[in-house]
């Protein structure tokens, strides 16, 4: 067997729906377009064809049908079984993961996990697998989604930073915890603080107001403010707003990625090509806005149709220079071809 010198990426992690799969194919896009080499690695056994690229696939060891029809299993309990599986078959990952990485170490690989909370918060097989691929020398640090959505209501966002927290805590891997999908916050009406407060999740009591004024939580009006007083005391989440179609916040991220994993991106001479500016915008200054909350909030909150009417003006313009200069190239091309 090919032995492998382990390689630099992220796990990503989060509840159902918070745009794990979507987020693992939008930074593959972005990493492919900076030049860097990039493998998407599916660990959901539900999902045997994810819509990304995809070269190493549990599915090919088990898939979740199997698991359910073989043991009689419901879709949760068929899922921490196909978990337990891989790291019972952890054999089969690390060849399959040498023969992707090679011997040289140097590719960059992006983990997608299921949905199934269970998986970070307390069962132990996510957390032994990581462990073991820490053994091989795989620098990995964890991308904890939580849908924007949930800012917008009280309870909901407490629950999911307690959720970022548990995770945190038991993946013990290099952490960041990212708001998914702000680009639909605008949508949801006006917030009730800044979105500032809620990346900085900084004294949460403001929002126990909230909290008790609702008839669902005004009974549990003493849990509320220890589980409050619990994540202010910690003082360990904080977030990442990210909309996946954004360059620069995923470009903010991937900045604070390779900062925890310590990884040093050095380009090829070769050319790369740039459709969408990405390189410029690694290299230089952030274009537009500069990445920071109260941007993000200006871009993608108070004014984003303003935003979102230049950028269609600024696409539609790149298109037409396209257009024209293709137009040159192939009218020559064409001239040259009739001429030989
Ligand atoms: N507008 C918007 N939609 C997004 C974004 N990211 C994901 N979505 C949408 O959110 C939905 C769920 O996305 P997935 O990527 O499948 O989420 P997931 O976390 O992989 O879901 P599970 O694997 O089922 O847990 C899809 O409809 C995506 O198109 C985003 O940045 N912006
Ligand atoms: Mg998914």
């Amino acid at each position: 067997m090919k032995k492998g010198k382990g390689a630099f990426g992220q796990i990503v992690t989060g509840p159902p729906g918070a745009g794990k799969t979507t987020y693992c194919y939008g930074m593959y896009q972005f990493l492919t377009a900076l030049g860097r080499p990039v493998h998407i690695i599916n660990l959901d056994p539900a999902v045997p064809n994810p819509p990304y690229p995809c070269k190493l696939n549990i599915s090919e060891l088990i898939t979740l049908d199997q698991a359910m029809d073989e043991h009689g299993l419901g879709p949760n309990g068929a899922m921490l079984y196909c978990i337990e599986y891989l790291e019972e078959n952890f054999d089969w990952l690390e060849e399959k993961l040498n023969e992707l990485i090679g011997q040289d170490g140097d590719g960059y690989v992006i983990f997608d996990t299921p949905g199934q909370v269970e998986l970070w918060t307390n069962h132990e097989s996510l957390k032994r697998i990581i462990g073991r691929l820490g053994q091989m020398e795989y620098k990995l640090a964890a991308v904890h989604l939580s849908d924007a959505h949930y800012i917008t209501d009280a309870s909901k966002f407490i629950s999911a930073v307690l959720l970022a927290m548990r995770a945190m805590l038991q993946l013990e891997l290099p952490h960041i915890n990212v708001l998914s999908k702000i680009d639909l916050l605008a949508g949801y009406g006006p917030l009730p603080f800044d979105l500032k407060y809620f990346t900085e999740v900084q004294d949460l009591s403001y929002l126990l107001g909230t909290l008790n004024k609702d008839p669902r939580s005004a009974r549990y009006r003493r849990l509320n403010k220890a589980l409050v007083e619990l994540i202010d005391d910690y003082q360990l989440v904080g977030f990442e707003p990210l909309a996946v179609e954004d360059k620069t916040t995923m470009m903010k991220l991937l900045r604070l990625l390779d900062k925890a994993t310590g990884y040093v991106f050095i380009p090829s001479d070769t050319e790369v090509p740039d459709p969408n500016g990405m390189l410029s915008t690694a290299a230089g200054p952030m274009p537009a806005y500069l990445g920071d909350v109260d941007d993000v909030q200006e871009r993608w909150v108070d004014r984003k149709e303003e935003y979102d009417e230049a950028e269609r003006e600024e696409w539609a313009m790149e298109a037409e220079i396209r257009a024209r200069k293709e137009e040159a190239e192939f009218g020559q091309d064409r001239r040259t071809r009739r001429a030989m």
